[in-house]
């Protein structure tokens, strides 16, 4: 039985590792092919896991991690919903004995010694490919090129990071310009919400940068119930490449999309492993991705697994 004290993780003595993990949410196509490789791979590792879904909250995130430090898992996992406010509960469990996983999304804390590694994309790089691919389209014009911007969750790593590669790469031309930026939160329904109104205020916009697949397409409906054509008379570059924006890259209403891969179930269950055997980690594991085109879109949708 658990809370004995005897430092057997878990609460049982079946010999099988037992993992923490406090997810984001369900908020997007790639946070559920996110969540399934999670389980999945755990199942497959022979890993016990204790899953715990945050509604994208971090207070539900922190409650999670301090649950499990009760329950004396042997290693936490968590795909932090924004990047500050982590040093507490972080040195909780550090104070626990009880190593902790960075997956998907970073933490701002400088002691990186509250956690053993951080595996995800780099954020930064895939809002840079977004601004390569956009200024490579306009090379012939030195007319105005008006974008508007759907950024995700407000604080949340991959939204800092996005508008940061993005934005660093189009201000090498002042004829690059985001008339309109904000929070869709990640999910369709803000996108095509925010869109709209951003429809609304600017009967000018050449190019939507989607910082996620999802907020693309709720955006793709807000445009079509504007009578406008996604993909022709606004150009749209998103982030992910889960299954639905690849259907609407081929389809031609999506221009770009910067893959960011969701599969990291095996990756991370290894690394927990590795953790839990004693063995040093790598500090930082960068997910290898691409890039995609509408025509590589159509090539490669059939085999696509999410
Ligand atoms: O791009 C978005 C999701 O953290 C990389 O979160 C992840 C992001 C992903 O909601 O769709």
């Amino acid at each position: 039985g658990g809370g004995d004290g005897d430092g057997a993780g878990g609460g049982t003595d079946d010999g099988k590792i037992t993992l923490g993990f406090s997810q984001v949410g369900a908020e997007s196509g790639w946070r559920t092919a996110n969540t399934k490789s999670i389980q999945d791979s755990a199942k497959q590792a022979g890993i016990d896991l204790k899953f715990s879904d945050a509604q994208q909250k971090q207070e539900n995130q922190i409650k999670a991690i301090r649950s499990f430090i009760q329950q004396k898992v042997d290693i936490i996992a968590f795909s932090p919903v924004v990047e500050s406010g982590w040093d507490t509960v972080l040195k909780e469990a550090k104070d626990a004995g009880i190593p902790v996983i960075l997956t998907d999304r970073a933490v701002d804390s400088t002691d990186t010694t509250l956690y053993k590694t951080f595996i995800g994309s780099d954020f930064v790089e895939e809002g840079k490919k977004a601004g390569d691919w956009l200024v490579n389209q306009y090379t012939t014009t030195t007319d105005p090129v008006n974008i508007v911007e759907l950024q995700g969750t407000t604080g949340s790593a991959p939204a800092n990071d996005r508008k940061k590669g993005f934005g660093d790469v189009i201000a090498t031309d002042p004829k690059f310009k985001i008339i309109a930026s904000q929070t869709g939160e990640f999910t369709r329904a803000k996108g095509k919400e925010v869109m709209e109104a951003f429809l609304k205020a600017n009967p000018d916009i050449d190019v939507l940068y989607a910082h996620n697949d999802d907020m693309g397409l709720g955006a793709i409906e807000a445009i079509e119930g504007a009578g406008k054509k996604p993909g022709t008379d606004i150009k749209i570059i998103t982030v992910d490449a889960v299954h639905d924006g690849m259907q609407a890259l081929a389809d031609g209403k999506i221009n770009f999309i910067v893959e960011c891969s969701p599969l990291l179930g095996p990756q991370l269950m290894d690394l927990v492993q590795k953790v839990h055997a004693g063995e040093t980690v790598e500090p930082r594991v960068i997910t290898k991705e691409t890039t995609f085109t509408q025509e590589q879109a159509k090539a490669v949708l059939p085999e696509r697994q999410y």
